[in-house]
C-alpha cells in the first residue's frame, strides 16, 4: 500500500487549504505538525522541503515515475493534488483558466490582505503599546479585504462558485480566509452572496473534517500578551540575517 501523503501543516487558513483538498480528494494524509509560534518552521529537514520557512508543505512518496516528491505553496500544493487526481481542478483549458484565476488571486491577494489585517487586529495590539502606532495598517488592510470581499460578492452573484459552477481548488484556496472575514473586520450582512458560499462549503463532510483535524492541535484561540509577545520571536520582524540565525540554533 501505498505511504500517506505527508502535510506539514499548522492549524491557520493557509494550513486548511491543503486539508480541505486532501480530504476532499479522499487521499490518506497524515499531519505533521509545524508549530509555528514555536519557530519550528526553521528546523533544517522542514527547509528542506520549504525553503521560504512556511507551512503548509507536502511529501508525496508516490510522486511523478513512482518517487517521492516535495511541494511547498498552497497553490503549487493545490494544483499539483488537482492534477495528480483529476479532482476539483478540471482538465478543460477554458474551465481550468477560470480556475487558475481565482487561485492566484487568492494566492496574490485575498491571502497576502487578510494576513495582514489578522496581523493588525490579532497580534499587533498585543506587541506595541501606542495603538496610533499601528492604525494606519490596521485601516489600509481591513479597506483591501474589504474590497477583496466586494470582489467575491460580484463573482458569486453571478457563478456558484469562484471558479465557475463546479467546486474547485479555488475555493479551497479562498474559503478559509473568506470564512472569518467577520474576525478580520468585515460584516457578512454587506456580503450576502459570500456568506451564504462560506455556508455551503461548510456543509461540506470533508471540510468540516479538516477543520477538526486542525482544531485539535490548536491550545487556545485567544492569546495572551505574554503568548503572542512568546511567538513574535519566531514569526515577527524576520529578516534574512534572523532567518539564517533561527535555522543555525535548531540544527
Ligand atoms: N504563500 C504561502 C503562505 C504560507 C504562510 O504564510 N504560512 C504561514 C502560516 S499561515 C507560516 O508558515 N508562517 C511561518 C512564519 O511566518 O515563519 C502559501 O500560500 O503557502
Amino acid at each position: 500500500m501505498n505511504e500517506p501523503i505527508e502535510l506539514y501543516f499548522w492549524p491557520t487558513p493557509n494550513g486548511h487549504k491543503i486539508s480541505i483538498a486532501l480530504e476532499e480528494m479522499g487521499l490518506p494524509y497524515v499531519l505533521k505538525p509545524v508549530n509555528i509560534g514555536a519557530g519550528e518552521q526553521f528546523k533544517p529537514d522542514f527547509l528542506k522541503i520549504s525553503p521560504n520557512n512556511r507551512m503548509p508543505a507536502i511529501v508525496d512518496h508516490d510522486g511523478p515515475g513512482g518517487a517521492a516528491i516535495s511541494v511547498f505553496e498552497s497553490g503549487a500544493i493545490l494544483q499539483y493534488l488537482g492534477r495528480k487526481t483529476g479532482l476539483f481542478y478540471p482538465s478543460d483549458e477554458r474551465a481550468r483558466v477560470s480556475v487558475d484565476e481565482w487561485l492566484f488571486w487568492q494566492m496574490g491577494g485575498l491571502g497576502p490582505m487578510a494576513g495582514q489585517a489578522s496581523h493588525f487586529i490579532n497580534y499587533a495590539p498585543k506587541l506595541v503599546d501606542d495603538a496610533s502606532l499601528i492604525e494606519y495598517g490596521r485601516v489600509r488592510y481591513v479597506n483591501e479585504l474589504n474590497r477583496l470581499c466586494g470582489v467575491m460578492e460580484r463573482r458569486l452573484s453571478e457563478a456558484a462558485y469562484l471558479g465557475g459552477d463546479a467546486y474547485s481548488i479555488a475555493d479551497m484556496a479562498a474559503w478559509p480566509w473568506a470564512r472569518i472575514a467577520h474576525k478580520l473586520g468585515q460584516s457578512f450582512d454587506d456580503f450576502p452572496k459570500l456568506k451564504a458560499w462560506v455556508d455551503r462549503i461548510y456543509e461540506r463532510p470533508a471540510v468540516q473534517r479538516a477543520i477538526k483535524a486542525g482544531d485539535e492541535l490548536r491550545q487556545t484561540q485567544d492569546l495572551s500578551k505574554d503568548q503572542v509577545r512568546g511567538m513574535a520571536k519566531a514569526l515577527f520582524g524576520q529578516t534574512a540575517n534572523s532567518v539564517n540565525n533561527a535555522k543555525s540554533q535548531q540544527g
